[in-house]
């Protein structure tokens, strides 16, 4: 038994209402056997990345301790999206929901199903900014600390705090 990792995981979703189908994803993230969601990190309001032409997003990213496997992890979140009605559409096209493993404990994965840490991680205000509010001193994927690529990261893409957002549940 070698104890539970802590996981990080990108939340967005920019159809239908938003801000429910993340409330939602996270209340199932709190049920999933082998996952505890240990915090929430606010709401963020943020612009489209990749395709620009779709609306915005609201986005956020939750901490969790797991003892499933990063696959076994990877195939929980799956099943929430499919659950959520998330349809392969567009790719990078709006979204109902979107659950993206990004790190799961110090580990680096590179396979064909699964690249950990997340490849664009570190190019993404909008996962970067609310990965920062929960560990702000975490060394990202080139060294850096979230929190000082945060602040870098929110220069140039628009990221911001939805007020009131903060997740009492
Ligand atoms: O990879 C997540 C889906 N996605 C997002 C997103 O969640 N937020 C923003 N702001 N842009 C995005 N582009 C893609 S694809």
């Amino acid at each position: 038994m070698s104890g539970a990792v802590t996981a990080y995981i990108g939340l967005g979703s920019n159809r239908g209402d938003r801000e429910q189908n993340l409330r939602q994803a996270v209340r199932m993230l709190r049920e999933a056997p082998g996952v505890t969601v240990r915090r929430v990190a606010p709401l963020y309001r943020t612009a489209p990345v990749g395709v620009t032409d779709q609306p915005e997003f609201l986005n956020t990213v939750v901490e969790v301790t797991t003892i499933l496997s990063p696959r076994e992890l990877l195939a929980c979140l799956l099943t929430i999206e499919k659950l959520l009605g998330r349809t392969r559409g567009r790719r990078w096209g709006p979204r109902v929901i979107d659950l993206d493993l990004l790190l799961y404990g110090t580990e680096s994965i590179n396979a064909p199903d699964l690249v950990v840490p997340h490849p664009r991680l570190a190019e993404r205000a909008f996962v970067v900014v609310p990965l920062a509010e929960l560990a702000p001193g975490l060394t990202l994927p080139g060294g850096i600390s979230a929190a000082a690529l945060a602040a870098e990261l929110r220069k140039k893409q628009f990221v911001e705090r939805v007020k009131g957002s903060d997740w009492a549940e």
